[in-house]
């Protein structure tokens, strides 16, 4: 069991952008459970994208992309804009 978890965790290191990233971008003027639905929705269909969550309270979008895909900047600013919103800073975790 350690073992193994220690070779992921090598792996891991040596195949970087093989690997998923985690995006979180702050979405300005995203204020109730309707705007965050529609936001999460519209993250979804990107094909690029594997899972979306939504911190509401925080007003952050936290995107895990599909292993060794990305989502550029463009990309994240061009679907909150599209749903009405104003993008913060975007964070990127390999
Ligand atoms: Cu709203």
């Amino acid at each position: 069991m350690q073992r193994s978890l220690l070779t992921i965790v090598i792996l891991a290191g040596l195949s970087g952008s093989a690997w998923a990233e985690t995006i979180t971008t702050t979405v300005n003027g995203m204020v109730c459970a309707f705007c965050a639905t529609g936001i999460e929705k519209t993250f979804r269909k990107q094909p690029e994208v594997a899972t979306v969550k939504v911190d509401l309270p925080k007003k952050r979008v936290m995107i895990t992309t599909k292993p060794g895909q990305t989502l550029s900047d463009a990309k994240i600013k061009e679907v909150v804009t599209y749903s009405g919103y104003t993008m913060g800073k975007i964070i990127r975790q390999k």
